[in-house]
């Protein structure tokens, strides 16, 4: 068979197995895996001595958002692009219904927005549910048939706030029509308590937008999005887990048979508290929430992710720039936009931090980042290098060593929160859908190759 291309004599990684084979592609599917592949083929890649892993799923991203005043600054077209150079072949947006709009309304414009800016790799959308009507809800069973299984909710962020009863009745038509709630969980009543404390002590500083979200506030929301999924005998996925709390009562909850499944996300496992008391407002750098916490949180998720109760990593990545957005707070944290790059490192902090430093293998890192994400929300042709799926695949190089710099990234931003930060392993080339389009750190794709893919649970 003539291919399109071969990757050769690489370590192919799936959530179970790391072996030596070549593997083949035509179009955007992978067609053979094998030892030796002769195949003639248009391109060879030699992989030798680097790992051979399916293209990461981050499934949780805010492109294009308005937020607090702005709009997340990337968009679709630099926002992929980073993705694409940071080893991501596939995106899960979040697209927060707006006032008066459907949930099939806001689907299609966030669909025209990816298409109109360029994507330049699969994506896919959980649209946030903001409006309480029962006629929302009647959209729900029409859009799980059509693609789009899952559905965002917040227990914070003033009129996004979503009603137990509303909550009750997604709960309900996901159980019945196959799809699935992703919770953003912190108790409102307690931050906006604290706000006030704060803002009546005139400490308005960064640092207190981390003392506003105590993990407390994780575990109580938590701990009710529990009772509330045990009692509609239904399933629950947590976005962006922070605590050792929230992740104690999740534990706990699974262990007695509870549905309920969570994320972390980079932040939660490399910064903390601490960076908020940087100088000079730097600290708004980290502003998000929930808030990096302490050490034992980091080494809980840790934990957690090593042994399966945190099932994903994503990483919320919703950019506001230092120098202009986030100045917005510089009096006031409350006006401080939420939210921190990580697109484009999420692959290279948690080989690095995670596979290089022996705290997760080669393997977990494929499951928590590729295979999980796939199988929770319905990606069926990709999360793994198998025959028939899409030829979404990373060749990862374990050795490479350099340090973490925003000169040498592609997020439209102008800080990471990981600067200087050393780093072992580098994405070497990336493929969506058999063809390249990063390599060795640039972008070489087309901003019109993203597709948007349907989904369905099956499970
Ligand atoms: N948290 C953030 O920090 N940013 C975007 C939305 C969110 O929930
Ligand atoms: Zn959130
Ligand atoms: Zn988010």
């Amino acid at each position: 068979m003539r291919l399109d291309l071969v990757v050769k004599n690489g370590k192919v990684v799936t959530e179970s197995d790391t072996f030596t084979a070549d593997i083949g592609i035509k179009g955007k599917k992978i067609v053979k895996i094998a030892q030796e592949i002769d195949d003639d083929a248009e391109e060879t890649i030699d992989a030798k001595g680097k790992y051979v892993m399916p293209g990461v799923i981050d499934a949780h991203t805010h492109l294009h958002m308005p937020f607090m005043g702005s709009h997340s600054v990337d968009n679709y077209k630099t926002g992929t692009i980073a993705a694409a150079c940071g080893g991501v072949t596939s995106v899960i947006d979040y697209d927060v219904q707006q006032e008066g709009e459907t949930l099939h309304e806001a689907v299609e414009r966030k669909k025209k927005t990816a298409f109109d800016q360029g994507v330049a790799i699969d994506f896919s959308l959980h649209p946030g549910v903001t409006q309480w009507g029962q006629e929302t809800i009647d959209e729900i069973p029409d859009l799980i048939k059509n693609g789009v299984p899952s559905f965002k909710v917040f227990t914070v962020y003033g009129a996004w706030q979503v009603k137990n009863e509303t909550l009750l009745k997604l709960l309900d038509v996901t159980k019945r029509y196959g799809g699935l709630v992703n919770v953003h969980a912190e108790n409102d009543d307690i931050i906006q308590m604290l706000n006030k404390k704060f803002e009546e002590e005139g400490t308005l500083d960064p640092l207190h937008h981390a003392l506003s979200h105590p993990p407390e506030a994780e575990k109580e929301a938590v701990e009710r999005l529990i009772n509330l999924t045990n009692y509609m005998d239904s399933r629950l996925y947590i976005v962006h887990l922070s605590s050792k709390m929230g992740l104690e009562a999740i534990k706990h909850a699974q262990t007695q048979g509870t549905n309920i499944m969570c994320e972390t996300c980079p932040q939660y496992l490399f910064l903390s508290t601490d960076n908020f008391k940087e100088p000079n407002f730097e600290g708004a750098k980290y502003v998000m929430s929930p808030p990096p916490r302490e050490k034992e949180d980091q080494e809980a998720l840790w934990t957690g992710l090593k042994f399966g109760f945190v099932k994903t990593i994503a990483t919320d990545h919703c950019p506001f720039n230092f120098n202009k957005e986030k100045q917005n707070g510089k009096d006031d944290y409350k006006k401080i936009p939420n939210g921190a790059p990580g697109i484009e490192t999420s692959l290279m902090l948690m080989y690095s931090e995670g596979v290089a430093k022996g705290r997760i293998t080669i393997n977990d890192l494929v499951r928590i980042m590729c295979t999980n994400p796939a199988k929770i929300f319905g990606m069926q042709d990709k999360g793994s290098i198998a025959i028939g799926k899409d030829a979404d695949i990373v060749v990862y190089d374990p050795d490479a060593k350099w340090t973490m710099s925003i000169d040498k990234l592609h997020m439209n931003v102008d800080y990471t929160p990981y600067e200087g930060m050393p780093i072992t392993g580098k994405p070497e080339v990336t493929i969506s859908k058999g063809r390249v389009v990063a390599r060795d750190g640039e972008f070489v794709g087309d901003t019109k190759w993203g597709e948007f893919v349907k989904r369905h649970l099956d499970y």
